[in-house]
């Protein structure tokens, strides 16, 4: 039986060239792998509940990313929110308004206002220099993004929550793996919290994790995800069932063993992207920093104003000819209806979120994506910055 995952892709000549592409696709490992694992759950009938491949799950991402303690959950906006119920966060939380709407709503679902601060233009995440105008009497955390999968200033961050004495919840969702300086970026703040959905870098169908540094909150988490229960007949808190099902758990645990190729493939496409749009006018390629490790879960380019088209007017090209880069994150979370309201909501106080949420488009980006659909990307962006080179200036 081959060890190959049936989803790694490096070259696929025989793929139609008008395929369409998609921003992402999952990474399944061969079918025939998981089988032995589902007959295990057959055989045993325990589906859920904390279950034999739910505890070798969490041991074993723990050593995988270099972690005290994992929490398994079901997804990550169920993690989100029981982090803050298991740090007790109320009042004020000061976060990004640049991420998935699920950030900000897991505040909200908490009783908690979102207090929104602008993004560094260089790494999309907040910005530490803006977080402290931001603090009020009423602020007890900070809930930062490791956007794209890049490290945020975790030391600066954590000299803020110091010195106010607020708690630092990491939504980590994008950073599996990560490394800051040779530190495991999933260690830094209180908590972080890990999404495994069907478009992350590690999925599980449906899932996501909080990792913590000790033992007794891993204790307390564990209850909440489970009703508060403690035991047959004790409740502790108004806990959710936020619990990881054992197929979920099964299909991560066979996930994990091929991480290697599914991120080597990853940093191909990357480096494969980088060197077809560098010497494009009015296109950014994302910097990554070299002293730290990222796990290329996007690719996010930044179409500026003097490129040949529109930052849109490019995603509707690609969309015509049946690629689906994404405007990840377009709209601001800041932007929708149950947060435009909001004091730090104006546009004019998050100016470098708001230029980055109209020219940013992240193109495909997944291990199953083969160096052909990659280079048909780039011919795309090619052609349209070669073309408007030869409109004639009248035109
Ligand atoms: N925090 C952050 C920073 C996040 O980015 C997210 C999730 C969360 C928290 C919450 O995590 P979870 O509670 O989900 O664990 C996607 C995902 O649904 C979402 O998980 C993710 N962030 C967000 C950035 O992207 P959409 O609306 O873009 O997904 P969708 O369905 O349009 O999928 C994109 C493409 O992926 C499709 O065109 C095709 C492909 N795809 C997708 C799915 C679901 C597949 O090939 N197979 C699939 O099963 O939100």
């Amino acid at each position: 039986m081959s060890r190959r995952s049936s989803t790694i892709a490096t070259v696929s000549p025989t793929q139609a060239s008008t395929q369409p592409i998609t921003v992402t696709q999952p990474h399944l490992p061969p079918l025939e792998e998981f089988l032995p694992y589902l007959e295990q759950i057959w055989a045993s009938k325990i589906l859920t509940n904390g279950g034999p491949f739910h505890r070798q799950l969490e041991a074993a991402l723990a050593a995988y990313l270099g972690v005290p303690y994992v929490c398994l959950f079901a997804n990550a906006t169920v993690a989100l929110v029981t982090a803050l119920q298991a740090l007790r966060i109320t009042g004020e939380v000061i976060t990004t308004p640049y991420s998935f709407v699920a950030t900000a709503h897991s505040l909200l679902w908490n009783g908690i206002k979102p207090v929104f601060v602008d993004i560094d233009p260089l790494t999309f995440n907040i910005d530490p220099q803006k977080i402290e105008a931001a603090i009020t009497p009423q602020t007890t955390a900070i809930m930062p993004v490791h956007c794209y999968g890049r490290p945020c200033d975790t030391e600066a961050i954590q000299r803020i929550a110091d010195n106010y004495n607020l708690k630092v919840i990491y939504d980590a969702a994008h950073a599996f793996g990560v490394q800051r300086q040779g530190q495991r970026v999933l260690n830094a703040g209180d908590m972080s919290i890990l999404s495994f959905h069907a478009t992350k870098v590690f999925n599980t169908f449906e899932g996501g994790a909080i990792v913590c540094q000790d033992l007794r909150t891993k204790q307390h988490i564990d209850h909440l995800k489970n009703f508060g229960f403690v035991n047959e007949v004790t409740v502790v808190a108004a806990g959710i069932n936020g619990k990881m099902s054992e197929f979920n758990a099964a299909l991560g645990l066979l996930q994990l063993k091929h991480m290697p190729e599914v991120l080597e493939r990853r940093a191909q496409i990357d480096a494969l992207y980088r060197a077809r749009l560098k010497a494009i006018e009015g296109v950014e390629t994302p910097q990554w920093p070299t002293h730290d490790r990222v796990n290329w879960s996007y690719f996010p380019i930044r179409v500026k104003p003097h490129f040949a088209i529109s930052r849109d007017a490019l995603y509707e090209e690609l969309k015509r000819q049946g690629i689906a880069g994404r405007r990840y994150f377009y709209p601001l979370i800041s932007e929708f209806p149950m947060y435009r309201g909001l004091p730090s909501a104006q546009p004019h106080l998050l100016p470098h979120a708001t230029q980055a949420s109209g020219e940013v488009i992240c193109l495909p980006q997944h291990p199953g994506l083969s160096d052909t659909d990659a280079h048909r990307v780039c011919d795309v962006i090619v052609s349209v910055a070669a073309q408007s080179r030869m409109l004639p200036l009248a035109a």
